[in-house]
């Protein structure tokens, strides 16, 4: 073991051990500053001993001596050159600088709405398998979205079966079949992955999926749960709706719903105005769904809808382009991100 010691430094202690041990200075100084104490230590230590006139019991006695004057000396001199301005205005503390991405702030704001309905929200894998990405959810075996040009998939495994990136939140909705009994009452809020890029999509966006099943859940409730959604999110005291008949091969009717709104000078506002905006598809589950879910269709039935999560955050907080949300661009996060302690309540108001 070495001690090395500072010019300086062994001055200070030099003083320090002869105010406080009694040591006769000239010994410690005429040693030289580096002082070996390994195996060989004993004798040096027994000298130095010696030469000290001191009674030393063990290398560590003297060691932590040195170490608990060293401490001593080090906390002095802080105390000396340190001092605390008490008048100094408040720094803004590390917490208060970072932003709250718009995206989450939408998911956190959706799934309180959803919650105080009476939701949990579901989570899932990003990377699935081709049978609860498509099958289990009716897709035909040709059908164009299993397309190489539109799925990202992984390698084929030596069985022939292909792992992708989800290009929906569905698969959650079957992992959740499987493992539960009706009633079901769940959200998916997560990430997807589609082969798209422009200005209005990114290869990985977000969805959000719900589904309820029961003995009795008819479009009725899916009707009045969107109505209660749409208000408590756009935060307006009405909103007009229209449904569409649609096609998705996972539901069965399926209807497209657009919301009343008004579009004025590049500004949009919900639940006033003649226009209409296409938000979300929705429809009772699939029989064949509910059979592959291990769910018996004449004993249960439901329904499920989807949104994309970009997009109403976009229309929510007049954001231009999505390929911005994805640039991880400081100066874009600190205009447009929301302060981490102003989260979502709806007794506090939604967004600050
Ligand atoms: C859209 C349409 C939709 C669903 C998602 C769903 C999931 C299961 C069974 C049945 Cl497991 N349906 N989800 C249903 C209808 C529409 O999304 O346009 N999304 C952006």
């Amino acid at each position: 073991m070495y001690l090395t010691l500072s010019n300086r430094l062994r001055e200070a202690l030099v003083r320090h051990i002869q105010e406080h041990y009694a040591i006769s200075m000239d010994v410690v100084l005429d040693h030289p500053p580096k002082i070996e104490m390994g195996e060989a230590a004993s004798p040096v230590c027994f000298e130095l001993a010696k030469r000290l006139k001191i009674q030393v019991q063990s290398v560590p006695v003297l060691l932590s001596r040195c170490r608990e004057a060293l401490k001593n000396l080090a906390l002095e001199a802080r105390l000396n050159t340190e001092s605390v301005d008490v008048t100094l205005p408040v720094r803004e503390a590390p917490f208060e600088l970072g932003r709250v991405h718009p995206i989450t702030q939408v998911i956190d704001e959706l799934t309180t709405i959803f919650a105080d309905m009476g939701f949990a929200v579901a989570e899932g894998p990003d990377i699935e398998t081709e049978d609860y990405n498509f099958t289990k959810l009716n897709f035909p075996e040709d059908h164009p979205a299993r397309d190489m040009h539109d799925t990202f998939f992984f390698n084929p495994k030596p069985d022939g079966t292909r792992l992708l990136l989800r290009t929906h939140t569905s698969p959650v909705q079957v992992r959740t079949m499987l493992s539960q009994k009706p009633p079901i009452r769940v959200i998916i809020p997560g990430r997807t992955y589609r082969s798209d890029s422009d200005q209005t999509h990114t290869p990985m966006f977000h969805q959000v999926e719900g589904l309820v099943i029961d003995k009795s859940s008819h479009l009725g409730h899916l009707k009045w749960i969107l109505e209660e959604f749409f208000k408590a999110f756009f935060e307006v005291d009405r909103v007009g709706m229209r449904f569409r008949p649609s096609f998705f091969p996972f539901t069965e009717p399926s209807l497209e719903v657009d919301i009343q709104c008004r579009r004025d000078k590049g500004e949009i506002r919900f639940g006033e105005g003649d226009d209409w905006m296409e938000i979300v598809g929705c429809g009772m589950v699939h029989p064949n769904v509910m059979r592959n879910c291990g769910l018996d269709p004449d004993e249960y039935q439901g329904f499920a809808w989807g949104m994309g999560i970009d997009r109403i955050a976009m229309l929510k907080y007049g954001m231009a382009d999505l390929r911005a949300f994805f640039d991880a661009d400081v100066r874009w996060l600190s205009h447009y991100g929301f302060r981490p302690l102003d989260f979502p309540t709806l007794a506090g108001g939604l967004s600050p």
